[in-house]
């Protein structure tokens, strides 16, 4: 058989940084986060299981990707992951084609959107994952072996997603690594259909190489960081449901105001990090400056930047047009993806291949 899925790329609004010391094996995070599923970035995934054990070859945008390769690696670390739970998976071998519907080197590429598509795959392939093809909170648990923020690009319904953090990481428990891992996944909590005019602007200001990767900038965060722990009370405790809240009474001002806060919280957690963490740019500055000029006479857009210098922006349709030019002066507008809410990982009849 073959199996094809696509997964959204999500955009975090309350952030996810750090993992729980006890459980950093199953990626638990510290801190429940908040996102958007995008609509117009994707990844797209058909895999083919045959009998076998464990062996993967794998396609990724086209390119042959060699068992010597990093993209390999980390598909074969997620299998392993997931075979923890399901054994059964390392009894397959794997024929892999995955692509991406926006050029990877835009700096717009996403683990989030390929571990989903890969275990929305998965799951539709193995006979043995039958009950899980549509229970978004176990393949979300799984999705997030492979890379944490893919948890949030599972939800069916897409949308305004949260991500459980499960355990508070400051407590000492006992408890299975089942448990564990089954306590930590995502919901929906609004459909896009909940707010259509909120329009999500992607801009690319600078390639988005990382000087420092995510994984092991949020371990040196927890290890040091004094304020650490006081922002994920912080967030855990009052920002989500304040923003939870702006979501549901359609309060552009106020999310607007939140989104901003929670991204300059999360380069405050980074710059605090010792040897500092800095993705933000001259570029990212600009931006930052920009939107708050726009903003001076009444809240009409607002940036998120995660851990590079690219923003996405947030407005409502009726001032887009007003932003767009604002942004267009900075970066130019083939630098600018405008898209908005879509549905989350679904199956799709057409393979690659
Ligand atoms: C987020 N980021 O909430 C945050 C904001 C970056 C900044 O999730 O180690 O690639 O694979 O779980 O998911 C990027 O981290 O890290 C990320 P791992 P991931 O979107």
């Amino acid at each position: 058989m073959t199996t094809t899925a696509i997964a959204p790329t999500n955009i975090a609004i309350v952030k996810y940084w750090g993992k729980n010391p006890a459980f950093e094996n199953l990626l638990l995070p510290t801190k429940s986060s908040l996102s958007f599923t995008v609509k117009d970035l994707y990844t797209k995934t058909t895999v083919t299981a045959k009998k076998g054990s464990g062996q993967i070859d794998f396609t990724l945008n086209k390119k042959k990707i060699l068992q010597s390769m990093k993209e390999y690696e980390y598909v074969e670390e997620f299998l392993r992951k997931v075979s923890q739970f399901f054994p059964f998976i390392l009894k397959y071998d794997y024929k892999i084609i995955s692509e991406n519907n926006f050029p990877t080197a835009a700096g717009f590429a996403s683990s989030a959107s390929g571990f989903a598509a890969l275990i929305k795959a998965l799951a539709g392939e193995l006979k043995e994952f039958e009950n899980l093809r549509s229970d978004d909170r176990q393949l979300s648990a799984l999705a997030r072996l492979g890379s944490g923020s893919a948890t949030r690009s599972i939800p069916s319904k897409g949308g305004f997603v949260i991500w459980h953090r499960g355990l508070d990481y400051t407590e000492k428990v006992k408890i299975s690594q089942i448990d564990a891992h089954n306590c930590s996944y995502a919901e929906t909590l609004f459909e896009p259909s909940h707010w259509p005019e909120l329009v999500i602007i992607y801009a690319k200001v600078g390639k988005e190489e990382k000087k420092i990767k995510s994984r092991a900038g949020m371990r040196t965060s927890i290890d040091t960081n004094p304020l650490y722990g006081g922002w994920v009370k912080y967030e855990e405790e009052e920002m989500n449901n304040q923003v939870i809240e702006a979501m549901k009474a359609k309060n552009f001002p106020k999310l607007a105001e939140l989104i901003m806060k929670a991204s300059n919280n999360l380069h405050q957690i980074c710059l605090g990090t010792y040897p500092p963490i800095i993705y933000l740019t001259q570029k990212s500055m600009e931006i930052i400056d920009a939107i708050s000029e726009l903003n001076k006479n009444g809240i009409k857009a607002a940036y998120t930047f995660d851990a590079g210098p690219n923003p996405v922006i947030f407005c409502i349709a009726k001032n887009k047009d007003e932003v767009m030019s604002s942004l267009t002066k900075i970066m130019g507008s083939e630098n600018l993806v405008v898209t908005s809410m879509g549905p989350g990982a679904r199956y799709e009849s057409k393979n690659l291949g």
